[in-house]
């Protein structure tokens, strides 16, 4: 085996070998490129109902929705927004848009209007589907305390159309004009790899939200770098049943756990929300064999005493991603499980998202490490960063991971300075995770160089919550960093100068931003401070206040 030397340039690759990824192609005939092979067999089953559609059945709706869009008048290069939880009708609006050449927008439908509304305007979304219940959110423009023109917003049916799966409210219209369309309507679209076909928000490695363009090309070399080959890095089956719990407005259950089962034929079942007795109930009922989940849901896995009572026989294969999974916890699940393989893979929304996966995952598995996040996907290179020199470091030398691929985003929309920090000039994109490759390739993350907060695997941007802070009359500087946190991973916590006396407290300070943000960006604690550390060009010193929480007990 080899030592820790500095192996200077050191490129890290997969253990498999590169494969020829036909990223020519669209993603959606990508994806549906192997359904003669099966055809009649579940591809979408929906939990809460028991409803399945078939691959065929899955596509032809999918092609309708595409022709009903563009019926609606979305033509090729727009953006439409899904705000959904996880449904039948979020699969095929998302393969209908890339069946026309238009992008999609991903939000959480639990954002608030001022959320949802930064987004819709940044991505120019000109239609919006979603439940009659988020309509409201759709009307009401976010009031803003400094006055901000309400003209400024886009409104429902002048700027953007609205399509809702259930009963649709006035001036929206219901998911079957969509679905329900001739597919023969479908337009003809020349669809170049190189268009855009996703759109999720992400934070990156600083400020605010921003689009991520995720063109044709990036989805599909990153779904075949994990499927596809002789030898694939997570080998899915026709026989498998794969969970999709975790939201598909994330690019984790959207990327890993749909277009991976649509292109390797494994049936997805569709759960609207978590809720840990149902899950039992339809991983026992559907037989489960693939569970991709996050850390807060193996500690549910690993510690509800319901789980004893029902049959999780069928699971082969726990995959956890998103965010940071303990030893012990992983250790804790393996006894409850004691069948299935359990790994991590590693994804960053402008990565494409994949870099590593757990190589026990392969169709002929290797052995992989408790704790590691897998090894690098193949087709790809892998760089680990000294953030003093910026040479790249060889094996166990922990750096910044640095990845290159045709997989990895376009760039940022609208955004060429975020772009340019984040893909430098050879290609590379800079994550600002802090990790080391040991001597088996295994890439274990150990920091985060980066703002960004996670909170059972959702975005927290500091900066967001900073600027809210900040356009408080009685704030006059905020910071918000990350607090380590048992069940949710990281919470957000603020340091406040206020700007006037005392009177502010820190329930006035949470209320001010719980109304503002969805619920996992409520901030935990407020300590107020006289001044924020800042490096003398005016950056927050985050290292010294996440020092200052890890050393004091707050009170
Ligand atoms: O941009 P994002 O919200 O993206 C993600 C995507 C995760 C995955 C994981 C497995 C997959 O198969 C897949 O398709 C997508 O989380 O947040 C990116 C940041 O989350 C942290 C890390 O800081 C990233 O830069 N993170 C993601 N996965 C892990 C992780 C992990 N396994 N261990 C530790 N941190």
């Amino acid at each position: 085996s080899t030592t820790a030397t500095a192996t200077i340039n050191h490129v890290f690759r997969s253990k498999l070998p590169d494969i020829p990824i036909p990223n020519h192609l669209p993603l959606h005939t990508y994806c549906f490129q192997n359904l003669p092979e099966f055809s009649d067999r579940p591809c979408l089953i929906v939990g809460s109902t028991g409803k399945s559609y078939s691959f065929s059945e899955t596509h032809l709706i999918s092609q309708k929705t595409g022709a009903g869009l563009s019926n609606l008048g979305i033509q090729k290069g727009d953006v439409i927004m899904i705000l959904l939880q996880n449904c039948a009708e979020f699969v095929f609006a998302f393969m209908g848009a890339s069946l026309i050449g238009a992008v999609t927008t991903t939000a959480n439908p639990f954002y608030t209007s001022a959320e949802i509304f930064k987004q819709v305007k940044a991505a120019n979304a000109k239609l919006i589907i979603t439940q009659s219940q988020y309509v409201d959110k759709l009307r009401e423009h976010p009031s803003s305390a400094d006055g901000a023109d309400q003209n400024n917003y886009p409104k429902l049916g002048e700027d953007f159309k609205v399509v809702t799966i259930d009963d649709p409210p006035e001036n929206c219209l219901h998911f079957s004009v969509l679905s329900e369309a001739n597919e023969n309507e479908l337009p003809d679209v020349v669809i170049d790899a190189e268009d855009p076909v996703a759109l999720p928000f992400s934070s990156g490695t600083t400020g605010l939200p921003k689009g991520v363009i995720l063109t044709h090309k990036s989805l599909v070399t990153s779904v075949a770098q994990q499927v596809d080959g002789e030898n694939p890095n997570l080998y899915l089956k026709e026989d498998d049943v794969v969970l999709c719990v975790l939201p598909l407005f994330h690019i984790f259950s959207l990327n890993s756990v749909l277009l991976c089962s649509l292109r390797a034929g494994a049936g997805v079942l569709l759960m609207h929300k978590f809720e840990i007795g149902t899950l039992l109930e339809l991983i026992q009922r559907y037989r489960v064999s693939v569970a991709a989940v996050v850390p807060p849901l193996v500690i549910a896995l690993a510690k509800n005493p319901m789980v004893a009572e029902f049959d999780l026989s069928s699971i082969r294969v726990v995959l956890s991603g998103a965010a940071p999974l303990g030893k012990e916890l992983e250790e804790a699940l393996k006894s409850r499980v004691p069948q299935a393989l359990l790994g991590q893979g590693y994804g960053m929304t402008e990565a494409g998202p994949v870099l590593s996966m757990c190589m026990a995952f392969a169709k002929e598995p290797m052995p992989s490490k408790s704790g590691s996040c897998g090894t690098v996907v193949r087709n790809a290179e892998l760089r680990v960063l000294d953030p003093e020199t910026g040479l790249s470091l060889g094996y166990n030398q922990p750096g910044e991971i640095c990845i290159r691929g045709s997989q990895i985003m376009k760039g940022y929309l609208n955004d060429a300075a975020a772009t340019a920090t984040t893909i430098d000039t050879e290609g590379w994109l800079h994550t600002g995770d802090v990790g080391y490759v040991d001597d088996d390739d295994e890439v274990f993350i150990v920091d985060r160089v980066k703002e960004l907060i996670k909170f059972k695997g959702f975005q927290v941007p500091p900066a967001e919550l900073e600027s809210l802070l900040i356009s408080h009359p009685s704030i006059a500087d905020a910071a918000v960093v990350p607090q380590k946190d048992d069940a949710a991973g990281e919470v957000p916590v603020a340091f406040v100068v206020r700007s006037d006396g005392l009177e502010l407290t820190e329930e006035a300070v949470k209320e001010f931003i719980a109304k503002q943000v969805v619920f996992y960006k409520r901030l935990h604690k407020v300590h107020f401070v006289h001044a924020i550390p800042k490096s003398a060009s005016g950056k927050i010193l985050r290292k010294d206040l996440r020092a200052k929480l890890a050393t004091a007990t707050p009170p």
